[in-house]
Formats: structure tokens, C-alpha cells, sequence
């Protein structure tokens, strides 16, 4: 297969904290912000958009203490092209502000008003104001995707011109193709001096691919965010970016082994849970679950997976119902130590598969159907589960319902409900360990909402 190059000198950009908390119903607290840019700072992205001072003083108060915290990546102000926007920005003591102006004609048009000689002089003044207090500045050409050619160079050499040396060409609603992306980059590239970077929103699905041949064009830098947040369906997730240019093109950026936790991270301070089949770090990115897949995974991953989990911290797993074979429960039956022969595997199978509607046949189960069939009481041999259910009580001002979704996504929990009574939500929770669930407990107990806790101890369970 035949790709073409992407420069080893590609940078990340995150924006988790400025169009991240754009996101319908996320904000963050300042806090959260430090708590998110230090482990941003950890994994090892290389530049981070802190947020645009003049939306509001909690932004700028987060801009100017993010900015302080001394951090290795650089740190960036948003703000639009207006002297007073730019001087507040620079107020923050930022490495470098980011400038934008809406170029696509209905920007220029019914947002701003104003004709393109007159967008060229604001983009100049602002520059040359922003460089003046000794900035790095990068200017965007917000809606760029959409803007007609001639006039996106013009306004880019004249922002060249007056000082900046990245420019952002972003794809404001998403409505590029890779081929598109890739053919309008490399015509910048050769027309411009100042690096470029990429931003592509995810409208129609088309992000990362996007972001992935704006680099093939010539540009330096992606934009992303944690978890793909952004404003309507956001923009390239930092996981499929990082782990793309890793896995289809060998280039190392951040640290690959931190991004579930980070991303954990982010869903716990956005709410925002990702779907079970998001790439990467969604909970089913490296389950297998037909009995053919699950056969050829257990010879050879490769067969059916496009990199190793390992390559960021997780493991793959294999789900057991209708569509398993004996390889997968002979698998799961060796892992918790029960060996039987071929033929009392089959007949596991077989009873696996007259009961159709249930979706994940967990240990506890195959132990019970290997009992039934040996005649043997297994559970005493095997390490069991702990099992407990707990009762949350949500604090009044939160909706229950946005704290279940968050508990429904905690790997150990098995069951959500909403109740009436004293608490708010019971679920019930599987465990390895005593350890494990205590593990549990803490990351239950540390959402956002929750205000109070009751665990009861499973001592036995009667199946109906
Ligand atoms: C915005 C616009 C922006 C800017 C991107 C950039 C976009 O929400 O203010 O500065 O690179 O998508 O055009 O996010
Ligand atoms: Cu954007």
C-alpha cells in the first residue's frame, strides 16, 4: 500500500481548554484547566491553547494562572483581531496569541461586515500590536475551508507579513475530504513562509482523516482535543491522531501509554462519556466477539486488530454469547484456571447458544455452566468475584441521569438504576478484587455530584 510522508517534525496542538469548552454543556473549572494542562504537559503535547481572555473573566484568570505554571509546552491565548482583544490577551503573560478572523465570504460577509481590504488591515494591525508586546502570534482563517483561494493567500502573506509565523487554516464545520485537505495544504506550503497547522472539525466524520492528510500537505501542527470535544461534534480526538501518525506513518509524538487515563480524565470533568465503539478508547476498541475473530485473535492479534492495546496501557478482551466459540470459552475457562476437555467445551457452547438474548456471559457464568456439566463445585477451586451493590445519593442541584451515564462507563459496574427513596441511583458492581473495588468505590465517589455513598456487600446470589 502505497501512503505518502508525513514530516517528522509534527507537533501537537491540544485545545481542550478553548474549543473543548465549547462543548455544549461542558465548563471547567480553573482547577480542573491546571489539573487537565499538567497532565497535557506530562503526556508531552507541544503547544496549549489556554482559552480566549475576553470571553470571560474566569477564562482570562485561567489563561494568566496556566500561563504561569511554567509548563514545557507553549501556551497560547485565542482571541479575534481587535487591538483591545490582543492587548488583554497579552496581559496574560502568554508564550504566543492566536489571532482569528472569519475569511469565507458569509463570514466576512453577515458575521463581520466588512470587506476584504478592510479584514486584511484588522488581521495587519493586530498582528503588528501583538508582536509590538513581544508575542509569538499565529493567525487563523477561521471558515479558511470555505474561503475562496486567492483571497485565503492574500490575507495568510499579509499576516506573514506583519509578524506571524504559524498560520491556521481550519476547517470551521467539517466539510473537507482528505484529497481536498491534502491538495489545498501543499499549495500554501509552497506559497508560504510560516508554518502551518490543522484544525479540522468532525461534521461529517471526516477529522482525523483530514488532519492526517493536512500533515501529508505540509502542515506542522494538529489541533486536537481530549476526547474529540469541540463545538457541535468537536474536532480530531488526540488518541486517533497520536496513535495514527504512531501506527500508519511511525512518528512518535506524545506519550501513547497515558491517553486512557487522560482521556478517563475528561470525560470525568466534561460528563461527556464517549460511545463503547469510539476508536482507541472507547470500551470495545479491542473486544473481539465472533467465534472466527475470536479464534484468530487467540492464534495471532494481528489477524484482527490494526495495532496491540499495549501500545496504549490496555488489554484485549473477549466477549462470550451467542456468537462464541470454543476457542474464546476454552480461553476464558484456562484463564481462571478451569481445564476441561474438547467435548464438555462444546457442550458449554452449545448451551451458550440456546440463550440468545444474553449479551455478555460474564466468569461467574461459565463457572456455573462448567459446574452444571461436571457435576463438580468449581467456585471453591477458581477465585471469585466480589460482588456489592451500592447506593448513590446525588447532590440536588445535578441531574441524576447525567451521573448514571457517568457510572454506566465505570468498567466494574454491571447495573445502573435510577430509584426513588433516600438515594438516587443503585448499581451493581463486579470486582477481581476487594482491592479492586475499592479502586471502584474511590472513582465513584470522586464524580462531580455525587454526594454520598452506601455499600452493601453481595454475600450470596440466587440467579432466577
Ligand atoms: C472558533 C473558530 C475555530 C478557530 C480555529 C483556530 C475554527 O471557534 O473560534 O484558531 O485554529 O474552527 O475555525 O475553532
Ligand atoms: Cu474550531
Amino acid at each position: 500500500m502505497e501512503r505518502r510522508k508525513i514530516g517528522h517534525n509534527v507537533a501537537i496542538l491540544d485545545t481542550t481548554l478553548r474549543e473543548g469548552e465549547q462543548t455544549p454543556g461542558v465548563t471547567f473549572t480553573i482547577e480542573e484547566k491546571l489539573e487537565i494542562v499538567r497532565r497535557l504537559d506530562e503526556i508531552g503535547v507541544n503547544m496549549i491553547e489556554a482559552g480566549d481572555p475576553n470571553v470571560s473573566k474566569d477564562v482570562k484568570d485561567a489563561v494568566r494562572r496556566i500561563a504561569k505554571e511554567g509548563l514545557k509546552a507553549e501556551v497560547l491565548a485565542h482571541c479575534r483581531a481587535l487591538i483591545p482583544d490582543v492587548e488583554n490577551a497579552a496581559s496574560c503573560e502568554v508564550d504566543r496569541v492566536a489571532i482569528f478572523l472569519g475569511t469565507s465570504r458569509s463570514h466576512l460577509q453577515y458575521k463581520l461586515r466588512k470587506d476584504e481590504d478592510k479584514a486584511i488591515e484588522l488581521v495587519s494591525k493586530a498582528v503588528e500590536r501583538a508582536k509590538s508586546q513581544g508575542l509569538k502570534v499565529r493567525f487563523t482563517a477561521e471558515d479558511a475551508s470555505r474561503t475562496s483561494y486567492g483571497f485565503l493567500l492574500r490575507i495568510c502573506k499579509k499576516a506573514e507579513e506583519a509578524g506571524a509565523d504559524r498560520i491556521s487554516i481550519p476547517d470551521t464545520v467539517g466539510v473537507m475530504t482528505p484529497e481536498a485537505v491534502r491538495t489545498l495544504f501543499s499549495n500554501l506550503h509552497q506559497e508560504l513562509n510560516a508554518e502551518l497547522d490543522t484544525h479540522c472539525h468532525n461534521d461529517l466524520g471526516m477529522a482525523t482523516a483530514n488532519t492526517l492528510a493536512g500533515l501529508e500537505g505540509g502542515a506542522t501542527m494538529a489541533h486536537v482535543t481530549i476526547n474529540g470535544l469541540g463545538e457541535r461534534s468537536g474536532i480530531a480526538p488526540l488518541s486517533e491522531v497520536a496513535v495514527a501518525l504512531k501506527v500508519i506513518y511511525g512518528i512518535e509524538t506524545v506519550k501513547l501509554e497515558q491517553i486512557p487515563a487522560l482521556s478517563l480524565l475528561c470525560e470525568r470533568l466534561s460528563g461527556i462519556v464517549p460511545a463503547p465503539n469510539t476508536p482507541i478508547i472507547g470500551e470495545n476498541a479491542f473486544t473481539h466477539k465472533a467465534g472466527i475473530h475470536v479464534a484468530g485473535v487467540l492464534a495471532n492479534p494481528a489477524t484482527y486488530e490494526a495495532f496491540p492495546p499495549d501500545l496504549i496501557g490496555r488489554q484485549r478482551d473477549i466477549v462470550i454469547d451467542k456468537y462464541t466459540g470454543v476457542h474464546a470459552v476454552r480461553s476464558r475457562l484456562e484463564r481462571i484456571g478451569v481445564i476441561l476437555s474438547e467435548s464438555q467445551i462444546s457442550s458449554i457452547v452449545q448451551a451458550i447458544k440456546e440463550r440468545p438474548t444474553m449479551t455478555r456471559f460474564r466468569d461467574a457464568d461459565l463457572i456455573e455452566l462448567a459446574e452444571r456439566l461436571t457435576g463438580k463445585n468449581l467456585k471453591a477451586e477458581v477465585p471469585t468475584n466480589v460482588e456489592a451493590i451500592l447506593r448513590v445519593k446525588c447532590e440536588s442541584n445535578v441531574y441524576t441521569t447525567a451521573i448514571a451515564r457517568r457510572l454506566k462507563a465505570l468498567k466494574k459496574i454491571t447495573r445502573v438504576y435510577e430509584v426513588t427513596g433516600n438515594y438516587d441511583i443503585e448499581v451493581a458492581i463486579t470486582a477481581d478484587s476487594t482491592a479492586d473495588l475499592n479502586e471502584t468505590l474511590e472513582r465513584i465517589r470522586e464524580i462531580e455530584g455525587v454526594e454520598a455513598t452506601e455499600t452493601q456487600l453481595v454475600l450470596k446470589k440466587f440467579e432466577v
